[in-house]
């Protein structure tokens, strides 16, 4: 007899941690010490547990409290109905709550996003199934990532050289050395590579001055060749005239070019006159940003993230809307754990075309929150879970200790001008900069 009801949701719960995070440098400044995320495990009346991973931030924790009350009782099979819940209590979010960042701040993504994996990762677990399953099945056993290379000051973050080990050798070593200058950035692309085995390469720029960032793409396509495909991102800071000169140089050169410009407008026009293809996570982040994406071309590539689109299933939706529409569909990346890479392996996995390996920036952490330690890349490339559900597990004493460290800590949410005006006094965030 096939049960049809249930199971229902008997608690929720939130725990907010901080993750040791090296002082990556952004458009936006610098990464703090720690990174925070916050873990979500939904517990059922039959005492299954389903986990699920997202951005920390004060705010979108006293939302979850919220949700809490409202799911108490729900099926977590019903992820059509606890949507409309959480709509109907939340109200709907404008994609200018995404905010000017790199990254995406809205609550009720993160919400629908951390809910629906916590209870796909349950379904998993009653039916005996992996969550790519859930999504249609995997057309992959294995998921490739990009090496993703930072300008950086020293040291591997908590309090700027907590974690560092003189001792260290390979990408241990390389993650906690300052890169500022190409030679530097190549050291770390090489470490990185062997340690992980990429075989494609992202370099974060909008830190430095177009030419300096542009000489070090120049210096890694000189040092690894045409063979290993290189993207950059400027994260939006660059004017269009500047999108113009230095897109223009790169012709050739990068397999895709990352929000060189701010907003759809100027990324449209610089895709008119650039043939390299550009990709974005800053210009075209929501549904309500498609019908516009598509009247004026904004993009070559759109780069999905479960966190920030509303789970996997809408990332899923956005793979359909992708193809219908001649856009490629990769993946965004933030600081993360195994919890979110284990979800972003599933949906890698089920996407109906791969052309480009996933954003992630696992490497840079060195915590972890799941049995067994850190996930292992083999070729650059993560094995998709088979267990049911998400296929890891919560542990349960590392979760104490990083929520420790957020207790400790005292920050509540991202603030990269903060950390950077601790280095460079009166630093201050510009939109667009060169
Ligand atoms: O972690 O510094 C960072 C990145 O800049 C991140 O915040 C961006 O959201 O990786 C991201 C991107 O591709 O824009
Ligand atoms: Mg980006």
């Amino acid at each position: 007899m096939i049960k049809q009801k249930g199971p229902l949701i008997s608690d929720i719960i939130i725990t907010p941690i901080a993750i040791v995070d090296p002082p990556l440098l952004n458009a936006a400044g610098l990464h703090a010490p720690y990174a925070l995320r916050i873990i979500l495990e939904i517990i059922t009346d039959d005492q299954i547990t389903g986990i699920s991973e997202i951005p920390g931030n004060v705010d979108i924790e006293q939302a979850l409290i919220e949700v809490r009350e409202l799911l108490v009782g729900k099926d977590v099979f019903q992820l059509n109905q606890i949507r409309q819940v959480l709509t109907a209590s939340f109200g709907s979010e404008s994609p200018a709550e995404r905010g000017e960042a790199p990254w995406d701040q809205r609550k009720l993504v993160h919400i629908f996003s951390a809910v629906e994996v916590a209870c796909m990762d349950i379904i998993g677990k009653v039916l005996g199934r992996p969550i790519v399953d859930l999504l249609g099945g995997k057309l992959r056993d294995s998921v490739p990532f990009s090496a993703y290379l930072f300008y950086k000051y020293e040291g591997a973050g908590a309090e700027y050289g907590f974690d560092v080990n003189p001792a260290a050798q390979g990408w241990e070593a390389a993650r906690q050395k300052a890169a500022l200058t190409p030679a530097e950035i190549i050291m770390q692309a090489k470490a990185m590579c062997s340690e992980f085995g990429f075989k494609s390469i992202k370099l974060k720029g909008g830190v430095f001055e177009p030419r300096q960032e542009v000489d070090a793409i120049l210096a890694l396509y000189k040092e690894f060749g045409p063979e290993v495909p290189l993207r950059f991102d400027p994260n939006a800071v660059w004017k269009l005239e500047t999108g113009i000169q230095y897109g223009k140089e790169l012709e050739g050169v990068l397999e895709y070019l990352e929000d060189p410009v701010r907003g759809q407008e100027n990324m449209a026009a610089l895709r008119k006159i650039l043939k390299t293809p550009l990709a974005t996570n800053m210009c075209t982040t929501s549904f309500d940003n498609i019908p516009n994406s598509i009247k004026i071309g904004a993009e070559d590539i759109i780069l999905s993230d479960h966190h920030f689109w509303g789970g996997l299933k809408a990332s899923m939706t956005l793979a359909g809307i992708c193809e219908t529409f001649g856009r490629d569909l990769s993946m965004h990346s933030n600081s993360h754990l195994g919890i979110s890479l284990a979800a972003m392996v599933h949906l890698g996995a089920a996407l109906p075309n791969l052309p480009y390996a996933l954003d992630t920036h696992y490497p840079w952490q060195s915590d972890e929150i799941i049995m067994g330690g850190r996930i292992k890349f083999v070729d650059g490339s993560v094995a998709v879970p088979t267990d049911p559900g998400l296929g890891v597990e919560l542990d349960k004493v590392a979760l104490a200790k990083l929520h420790k460290n957020y207790l400790n800590c005292g920050l509540t949410k991202r603030n990269d001008e903060i950390e950077m005006q601790k280095v460079v006094p009166g630093w201050k965030f510009q939109s667009t900069r060169w």
